[in-house]
């Protein structure tokens, strides 16, 4: 399979009324220190620059779920989606919302552990009552850059969330078109096996600890790492 790196067919047409309602969404615009300095729109914050090819700072999520046999949950992107659509990926990733004041509380990751909530159940249909947010692992922050097919990419201070948890789901089909869960002894054939790429950010996270982190499911307070932000 092939990750990073592979340009694919530009998105310049957005046909979708649901993403392309939530491109006006408010992000936060963050320094490299993971300082809020302000907020831009999602579609501001994903639109590569033409000529520079930035893509500007925010703050961001990445939810890793896994059921109590250990076993971790694999989305697929539905085609639908705007930037990386129809790859394979985590769990759940997003934003924490400008406009939602809760989402900006800083203290404990409060703020990424409601919007992580939220989209659990935007996205999977994870009823809100099964996920608490003192539920999470925040084990780390990682600042990557991806310029996905050219025309939108990613820039974000990414917080990794651990969640382990049987849970419900009923993915919402305009989100994601197919969940499953890997075994941990099956997953690099898992991967092989795929008929599409990895998001960039799962590729790089499944390559950097990811592994050792599920090996030590049941003690993750001693990887977490709150201080340092891991730039790739
Ligand atoms: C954005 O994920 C966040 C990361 C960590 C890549 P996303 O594109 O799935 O965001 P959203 O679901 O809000 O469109
Ligand atoms: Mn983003």
């Amino acid at each position: 399979y092939t990750s990073v790196g592979q340009p694919r067919e530009a998105n310049l047409e957005i046909h979708d009324p649901l993403q392309a309602s939530a491109l006006n969404e408010k992000c936060i615009l963050v320094d490299e220190n993971d300082k809020a300095i302000g907020a831009a729109s999602k579609a501001d914050c994903h639109r590569v620059h033409p000529e520079t090819g930035d893509v500007k700072l925010h703050r961001a999520f990445s939810v890793f779920l896994f059921n109590s046999q250990g076993d971790m949950l694999v989305q697929r992107r539905s085609v639908h989606k705007i930037t990386f659509p129809d790859t394979y990926t985590n769990a759940c990733c997003s934003h924490p919302l400008h406009d939602i004041e809760q989402e900006r509380q800083e203290s404990n990751a409060l703020g990424i552990r409601l919007a992580a909530q939220r989209r659990l159940n935007f996205e999977l249909g994870i009823p809100t009552h099964e996920i608490q947010p003192e539920h999470f692992h925040f084990l780390t922050r990682i600042h990557y850059a991806n310029t996905g097919d050219g025309v939108w990419g990613e820039h974000e201070i990414d917080y990794i969330l651990f969640l382990q948890k049987d849970v419900t789901l009923k993915p919402n089909a305009n989100e994601v078109s197919e969940v499953r869960y890997v075994k941990r002894q099956k997953i690099d054939d898992a991967i092989a096996k795929l008929d599409a790429p990895l998001t960039p950010w799962f590729d790089l996270i499944l390559h950097h600890r990811l592994k050792q982190w599920w090996d030590n499911l049941h003690r993750l307070k001693q990887f977490e790492d709150l201080h340092n932000i891991h730039r790739f």
